[in-house]
């Protein structure tokens, strides 16, 4: 058999897969486009975003790969080994060491290597900048969230504290008016979390990063935002009767508007923390009953 007849068939597929790819490409817009090549996910805005972005992707690709090589050889046995006859069954195999091994084996070295880029991903967008540009504690109550600058959590002490003797301000939403949440473009800043009542979770899908804000227990992580313009937030933990309410946005800026809209907050006497959930329970939208309805509330 000449190597003409393969190479031929291979080609063929090769470009009936390009036709079609370019024809279902060719129906989107350039948003989409992005969209599909980023297997559905949003643009990577801060400077860590790209390390999960990466475990995304090759994620995808190995379990494709594994997929295909599954489907090729469920195939291929398939067809090879069918029944070919009406009297005459195929060989009915019931062990097979060399194979019982592989197939143990391999989804352990899949694990093993999973793990291991989980970890090594996992350490660098944990890490936290000790000396960020600016300091954000950010609470999650029921239901909505409430924004202090400049204020962080003091580890010594165990409570929360001005950073370097900077007024601290603060900006609130409620379940009817979503807050925004002000950022500096290529300046890092370290969140601290706090919950006066149950689980909730700070979530900006354009970090490609969330982390739970859990009553009683302190976490943190940095971020240095890398795009201006406005983004979307939201909780990511089912919280309560309105927890689809607990939506904000982030707006990323230059650091003069940043330090005028600091300004405006502290002109309006939005200054001190505020760490309760008392505020957003005088909720416009709300009725008494309805604020009374989820669980811990103080
Ligand atoms: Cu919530």
């Amino acid at each position: 058999m000449s190597l003409e007849h393969p190479l031929r068939l291979r080609r063929a597929a090769l470009v009936g897969l390009m036709a079609s790819a370019t024809l279902f490409l060719s129906g989107c817009s350039s948003e989409t486009e992005g969209q599909i090549r980023r297997l559905a996910e949003p643009v990577a805005s801060t400077k860590e975003a790209p390390f999960v972005h990466d475990l995304w992707m090759w994620s995808w690709l190995a379990a494709m790969v594994t997929g295909v090589l599954v489907w090729g050889l469920i195939a291929f046995v398939s067809i090879r080994y069918r029944r070919r006859s009406e009297t005459e069954i195929p060989i009915q195999t019931r062990y097979n060491l060399p194979i019982e091994i592989f197939y143990t084996i391999a989804p352990i070295m899949m694990v093993i290597v999973f793990f291991y880029f989980t970890l090594d991903t996992q350490k660098k967008v944990l890490h936290v900048d000790k000396n960020p540009d600016e300091t954000v504690t950010v609470v999650g109550q029921q239901w909505s969230w409430t924004f202090n600058y400049n204020l962080g959590y003091d580890a010594g002490s165990q409570s929360y504290k001005a950073v370097d003797n900077k007024q601290v301000v603060h900006e609130g939403g409620t379940t009817a008016d979503r807050p925004t949440l002000w950022l500096v473009k290529d300046k890092s800043v370290t969140f601290d979390l706090a919950s006066p009542d149950v689980i909730h979770s700070f979530w900006v899908p354009a970090f490609l990063f969330k982390m739970d804000v859990i009553p009683g227990r302190h976490n943190q992580f940095s971020v240095t935002p890398t795009r201006t313009g406005t983004f979307e937030g939201r909780c990511a933990e089912l919280c309560g009767v309105y927890h689809s309410r607990m939506l904000f946005n982030v707006k990323v800026v230059d650091q003069a508007a940043y330090d005028a809209h600091l300004q405006a907050l502290a002109e309006q006497g939005s200054t001190g923390p505020a760490l309760g959930s008392s505020e957003v329970n005088k909720t416009p939208g709300l009725t008494s009953e309805d604020t009374t309805g989820g669980e811990g509330t103080s």
